[in-house]
């Protein structure tokens, strides 16, 4: 068995970092043809190229039934009307569920099955757990005014294809409508 060390992973919400674990910052450049109003990504990308999100992660060798830990630390902010969000991606091995638990702050997760017609905004609280199905795009929207910190644990064998959603990007955008977020289609007819 590993070690008590190896066993518990204590982590810290305001620097978003697991002991232990690697800090990736991804920051308005990384997210480039993700938003929908391309003028004002560029716009807000000229006044600099903030830290959109954390995520710190405890990874294990990805062999059958071992699990990683993820903490993602989300700031608010929007691009027009469209909130801050992670990439978002299909796991790689399609079949894996993940589960998101909410620790501070208030945001979605944008679900989308794999040919995009079927979408759902679930709410991220705190002291909740989301459960993400698999075959299952999924990306966290920061609706709130502090940062959403969350931890999702997923197969170690899962994998992350951020190519598909690259290509046909989400179907759906979480926008502020009348003070609230709300899901429409990317597409307006
Ligand atoms: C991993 C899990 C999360 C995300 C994190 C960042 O499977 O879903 O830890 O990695 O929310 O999002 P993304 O789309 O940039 O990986
Ligand atoms: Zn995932």
């Amino acid at each position: 068995m590993d070690s008590l060390m190896n066993l518990i992973s204590t982590f810290d919400l305001a620097s978003g970092r697991i002991a232990g674990g690697a800090l990736e910052e991804r920051h308005l450049s990384d997210l480039r043809g993700r938003f929908v109003d391309s003028a004002a990504y560029e716009q807000a990308l000229q006044a600099g190229d903030a830290l959109v999100y954390t995520v710190c992660g405890v990874e294990r060798p990805p062999s059958e039934g071992q699990l990683n830990l993820a903490l993602g630390r989300l700031f608010p902010g929007k691009i027009g009307d469209e909130y801050f969000m992670t990439k978002g991606h299909f796991h790689a091995w399609r079949p894996a569920a993940e589960v998101y638990l909410g620790l501070a702050g208030e945001g979605c997760l944008l679900l989308e099955s794999e040919d995009g017609r079927a979408a759902q905004l679930v709410p991220l609280r705190t002291n909740a757990a989301v459960y993400v199905p698999g075959n299952t795009a999924h990306r966290t929207v920061n609706t709130g005014a502090v940062p959403l910190v969350y931890l999702g644990v997923y197969p170690a064998q899962a994998g992350h294809d951020y190519a598909a959603i690259a290509e046909r990007n989400f179907r759906h955008v979480v926008v502020e409508q009348t003070g609230r977020p709300v899901m429409l289609p990317r597409e307006q007819p």
